[in-house]
């Protein structure tokens, strides 16, 4: 059925309408023990959010997104049902790239209405998890007869390099607000590595968590149920797991504030115990006083002047602002100036 292809970097699987590309072998392993070992020797300790994501992360992910606290998810689902088909007529889009894609839940939204156009002959999903590429594939190249499925399974940060050469009219989509992960230096260079995928007539779509009442805020992201915190104790399990380390996830507490000055949210484990953990398989052993706090993820949340001085900088403009009535969140539609 399908025939690997000898490529060392990236191999290849291709039929008919489906090729997959694989940039991963043990490169995510080796930029986890990276990220640990520099994340866990800092003065302040701190773990970058992607590796919230293995199966029971993504799972608890999903859970989140029900939460009625956290409104980021059902409202850009509402901007996009509202602005779907205005899209497709602004970008006459015929491949959509998107980056993170999950299970492109979302994504059937664009997909529908780019396909109602005419437009669509390509989707070209990059993330991490291969059975969610792989998966979303097969469907999609079922519901929709003619689409071919460039699958990318790769991390946005570091393969966008091998996104297929474009073939059309694109459409870059970034949804959920993940941007907002990214501290305001390498948010700015992540754009300008997106700007580079866009020719003239090239669309990004990107959404934006918009900056409101801390109240709101805060509860998003530290839910009265817990799935926030077991989400963010859910970290530890994935280093005990693949870097064989000893932390105990009940020895630390789920922190979720609201940094005025950044205008981010940011979570953090905090130790409730004075004590000390090995991290195995590198070595290395990590002492936390007692309250002491490890950062796990900041989420910023956006004005429409930061996203537009943002895009500025990595040469795009602003096309449109959708927002829901509300203003919690925002879709922006960007492209490479005329
Ligand atoms: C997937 C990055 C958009 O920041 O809101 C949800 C992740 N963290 N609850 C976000 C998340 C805690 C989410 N993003």
């Amino acid at each position: 059925m399908m025939e690997p292809v000898a490529d060392p970097e990236c191999a290849t699987l291709a039929e008919s309408a489906i090729t997959i590309d694989s940039c991963l072998h043990d490169g995510r392993e080796r930029s986890l023990a990276d990220d640990v070992l520099d994340g866990l020797t800092r003065p302040f300790k701190e773990l970058p959010p992607k590796h919230f994501y293995d199966a029971r992360g993504a799972e608890l992910f999903d859970q989140i997104c029900e939460l009625p606290e956290y409104y980021p998810t059902r409202t850009e689902r509402a901007i996009l049902q509202a602005s779907a088909e205005e899209l497709a007529a602004l970008t006459g889009a015929a491949e959509l790239v998107e980056l993170g894609s999950g299970t492109a839940a979302k994504t059937r939204m664009l997909l529908d209405a780019l396909h109602e156009g005419g437009t669509l002959r390509r989707y070209i999903p990059v993330d991490v998890t291969e059975t969610m590429v792989r998966s979303c594939a097969e469907e999609l190249t079922s519901e929709y007869p003619g689409l071919k499925v460039h699958g990318v399974i790769g991390d946005f940060e570091r393969h966008l390099d091998r996104v297929p050469d474009p073939t059309g009219a694109r459409l870059v989509v970034f949804l959920g607000g993940t941007i907002g992960n990214f501290p305001p230096g390498s948010r700015r260079r992540f754009l300008r590595e997106i700007a580079r995928l866009l020719g003239p007539g090239d669309h990004l779509l990107m959404g934006a968590d918009l900056v409101k009442d801390p109240q709101v805020l805060t509860q998003a992201y530290d839910d009265a149920q817990g799935v926030t915190a077991e989400f963010n104790r859910n970290l530890l399990r994935v280093l005990n797991r693949e870097l064989r380390a000893d932390f105990d996830p009940e020895d630390f507490d789920h922190v979720a504030l609201f940094d005025r000055e950044h205008e981010w949210i940011e979570m953090r484990l905090r130790a409730r115990r004075a004590h000390t953990t090995t991290v195995h398989d590198l070595g290395l052993s990590v002492h936390f006083e007692q309250g002491e706090e490890m950062r796990t993820e900041i989420s910023a949340k956006f004005t429409r002047e930061r996203v537009e001085d943002d895009l500025a900088a990595a040469g795009l403009e602003l096309v449109s602002w959708l927002t829901d009535p509300e203003e919690l969140f925002a879709l922006t539609l960007a492209r490479p100036p005329r």
